[in-house]
């Protein structure tokens, strides 16, 4: 028997629960101007940035000219003060597209220009934000080493302090957007304490080589910064925050991102398998009409749903300033992997079609598989969980 459900609807959006009328006029204006703005100008080229493993560099101004990095933040110095809820929709949109651009966006926003904002002096947010707001520069986060990933802890970065400058020796990898950013927000030790510095492109003795290789996050550039007596004036160190807290400061912001971002990849993995579980025909009929191919649409309904209210109230939470690190790792944890298990039942519902790059399936299954491990893996926001839960740290 058919009946009228989304099968007969053209796209707007996964909303089985109404979020919609939780949102107000300007998340669901933001919304739908980034939804449009995927289909136009992301969707189209996506594909070919992948398989060379380049970056869009062309949609930058475009993305600053919506007012999309760092959205969230005070209007102050040019940003545009949106709620969190509509920067989570923002993510939501642009990972729909693929998790490069929304990384992008992440990075600039969450994780170098709210560092600058949180622990940074008066000039230094008057001298970068504006600018990056608008996307003139491009910024980059360097926390990660080739022997400390989980445990940012054990950083082997120095600073070390002359009359003139701070010279910082050591270096960063898996770095995104390192090769093409303007600035990198670089956590070092200086007498043995995590600070925060911001190098600029062109400093001597700073170098930002692209790693190569990848077969995940292939639109987004990744790269390693390495620092052989670089020396940065004095003031470039963030006065206002000392110890890993600042780090992980920053993190908290990029992670409630992707608590919103992935469920966008999910979405984009499950219309092109309710289209294509319509379209393709197997003994005299849709694919769709049979029991098993439907309960995989329902898991996945299922699942995205119940990620969109996790995301949703997590939202609120923030807006609110009662969220806790806590409960964005719960949303970040559990929305990665729905979004991954989404991806590969996908997959394996497009058949052989679903490794052609003619769908968007492969290509977010790959991207995912780096969204589950960067920004605390899935394992880590676990031990996260257990701490809360317990009282004991189970890290080490
Ligand atoms: P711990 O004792 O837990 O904390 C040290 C201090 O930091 C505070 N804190 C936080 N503050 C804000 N937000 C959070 N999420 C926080 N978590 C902890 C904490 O209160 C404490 O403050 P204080 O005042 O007492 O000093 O530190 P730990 O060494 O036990 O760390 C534990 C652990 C494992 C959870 C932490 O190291 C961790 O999260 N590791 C994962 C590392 C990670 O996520 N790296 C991501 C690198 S960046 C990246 O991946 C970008 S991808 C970008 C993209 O392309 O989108
Ligand atoms: P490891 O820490 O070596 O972990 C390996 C495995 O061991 C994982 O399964 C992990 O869960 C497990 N493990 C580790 N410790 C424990 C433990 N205590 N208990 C149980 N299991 C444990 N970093 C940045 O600083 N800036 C960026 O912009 C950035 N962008 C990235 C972009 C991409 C495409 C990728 C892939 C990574 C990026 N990263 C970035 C790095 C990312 O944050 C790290 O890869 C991540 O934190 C994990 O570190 P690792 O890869 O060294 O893995």
């Amino acid at each position: 028997m058919e009946h009228k459900g989304l099968a007969m609807s053209s796209y707007k959006g996964i909303d089985f629960y109404n979020i919609e009328s939780h949102l107000t006029e300007e998340e669901i204006m933001v919304r739908d101007l980034v939804r449009e703005w995927v289909d136009d100008k992301v969707l189209p080229i996506i594909d070919e940035h992948y398989m060379e493993g380049t970056f869009p560099m062309e949609l930058i101004s475009e993305i600053g000219k919506m007012g999309l990095f760092g959205c969230n933040h005070d209007t102050e110095y040019g940003c545009a003060g949106m709620s969190n809820i509509a920067y989570g929709l923002i993510c939501q949109e642009l990972e729909r597209g693929d998790s490069a651009i929304r990384s992008f966006v992440s990075v600039q926003g969450s994780l170098c220009m709210y560092p600058i904002l949180a622990y940074g002096d008066e000039d230094q947010k008057k001298k970068y934000i504006p600018k990056m707001a608008k996307g003139e520069l491009i910024g980059c986060f360097g926390l990660t080493e080739p022997d400390s990933g989980s445990d940012p802890g054990g950083m082997k970065t120095t600073a070390v302090e002359s009359d003139d400058y701070f010279i910082l020796n050591g270096a960063k990898m898996w770095i995104t957007n390192g090769t093409i950013a303007d600035l990198a927000i670089v956590w070092a030790k200086l007498d043995g304490k995590i600070r925060g510095f911001v190098v600029e492109k062109g400093d001597a003795g700073f170098s930002a080589p692209e790693m190569k290789g990848k077969h995940s996050l292939r639109a987004s550039i990744t790269s390693e910064l390495v620092f052989q007596d670089c020396k940065i004036p004095k003031n470039r160190i963030l006065p206002n925050v000392t110890g890993l807290k600042g780090p992980l400061g920053c993190l908290t912001q990029a992670r409630y991102g992707i608590a919103w971002g992935s469920l966008g990849a999910a979405m984009g993995c499950f219309i092109s398998s309710k289209d294509y579980s319509l379209s393709r025909i197997q003994f005299d009929k849709p694919i769709a009409s049979f029991q098993l191919v439907q309960n995989k649409l329902a898991w996945m309904l299922n699942e995205i749903t119940k990620g969109q209210l996790l995301a949703l109230q997590l939202g609120r939470m923030k807006d609110d300033h009662t969220m806790i690190p806590e409960q964005v790792s719960l949303a970040k944890m559990n929305n990665v992997e729905i979004a991954l298990d989404i991806a590969r039942v996908a997959r394996d519902l497009h058949g052989a079609n679903g490794i052609l790059n003619e769908y968007p399936i492969m290509r977010h299954m790959a991207n995912l598989e780096s969204v589950k491990t960067y920004e605390g893996t899935h394992d880590i926001h676990n031990l996260i969980l257990g701490r809360w839960i317990t009282g004991i740290a189970a890290f080490e």
